[in-house]
């Protein structure tokens, strides 16, 4: 029994030796190892033995399958750094090589010109109001002083949904509806930016769906000097101190006086130039005195208070400001373009 021992053990370890993969150990151990295998069979066996020779042989019969054992795990272990080292060899990474650029958008020029005219309003103590795009002829018009058979509807014309639904054709609705919320308690400080659609040309200068900027204020005593403070103001903070502003006489059905608001030539100073078609001025916003029929028609008594208003388109303002000389290059997203408008 001791030398059928000793031959298993040299038979079970040779075969460890010349092992190639982990499925040749696990084959090894089942055949020496497992339940049915030849050690088991002679612990089987013990039973004829003598009482002296009884434990020297279980003893042994241990030690061989400890032994084995031993070196089937310590094969495995080392057929298992050997695949990792193949894999290491063949699939290495270089991880000294530069990673891919993450590229960072950019706010799109018409939220940053917003933005900016917002900071430069909430300065002044405006808060900043939004309304729906898809309106009522009643706010979009009547409360207004736009009524049905106006003629000055016409150069509004826009998208209806039904007779008395349409996209909004300027922010001054949200304008109506936030004087109606104020009950006729003034002051109210307010600038609309937002989304506005009119039946208009495509062109260089012009969109059918553009974004505009109307500011009101009404409390006791606002006069039209109020006004040219303000936007003054407006002017020199968003295209430079050195910018002066004029005004001139127009009509809009909400406003009385209405005029339109020219800021000096940023190019050539006032002298005239090609940009200014040599007046020295160009033109930026409409505003005027609100009417006081708009006043009274959102509650508020037009004998006790008054009040200022003015739009513009925020198109015009950042093609102004940024040189830009098509107003589609706002719609295109062509990255080229947006990317220049990166805040440092
Ligand atoms: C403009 C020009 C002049 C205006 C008037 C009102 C309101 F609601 F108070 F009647 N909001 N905005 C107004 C006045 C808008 O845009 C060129």
């Amino acid at each position: 029994m001791r030398e059928r021992l000793e031959e298993l053990r040299d038979e079970a370890l040779a075969k460890v030796a010349t092992a190639e993969d982990v499925k040749a150990l696990q084959e090894v151990r089942v055949a020496y190892l497992g339940k049915k295998g030849p050690i088991t069979e002679v612990l089987r066996g013990m039973g004829k033995l003598s009482a002296e020779e009884r434990p020297i042989i279980g003893q042994m019969a241990n030690d061989v399958r400890d032994a084995i054992k031993v070196e089937i795990e310590a094969k495995e272990t080392k057929l298992e750094e050997a695949a990792v080292e193949k894999q290491l060899a063949t699939e290495s990474i270089d991880v000294t090589l530069p990673g891919r650029p993450v590229s960072r958008g950019s706010r799109h020029p018409l939220t940053a010109v917003i933005e900016e005219v917002e900071d430069i309003f909430l300065g002044l103590g405006f808060t900043v109001e939004e309304g729906p795009e898809v309106e009522t002829d009643y706010y979009n018009f009547e409360a207004l002083n736009l009524p049905k058979d106006h003629p000055a509807r016409d150069m509004q014309d826009t998208f209806y949904f039904t007779e008395e639904l349409l996209l909004r054709t300027q922010t001054s609705p949200v304008q109506a509806r936030t004087m109606e919320k104020y009950k006729g308690q003034g002051p109210v400080k307010i600038i609309c930016p937002g989304k506005v659609f009119r039946r208009d040309d495509d062109d260089a200068t012009h969109s059918h769906q553009f974004m505009q900027i109307e500011g009101l204020l009404v409390d006791h005593h606002v006069r039209m000097s109020d006004l040219k403070g303000v936007l003054e103001t407006f002017a020199k903070r968003f295209f430079g101190e050195d910018r002066q502003i004029r005004l001139r006489p127009s009509f809009f059905p909400f406003t009385e006086p209405s005029v339109e608001v020219d800021v000096s030539c940023g190019i050539c100073g006032g002298k005239g130039c090609r940009i200014c078609k040599q007046t020295g001025w160009i033109e930026v916003l409409g505003a005027g005195m609100v009417h006081p029929r708009v006043l009274e028609m959102s509650g508020f008594d037009p004998k006790v208070y008054s009040g200022f208003a003015f739009g513009m388109g925020v198109e015009r303002l950042a093609m102004l400001k940024y040189d830009i000389d098509d107003i589609r290059h706002f719609y295109t997203n062509d990255v080229r373009f947006l990317a220049q408008f990166k805040r440092v």
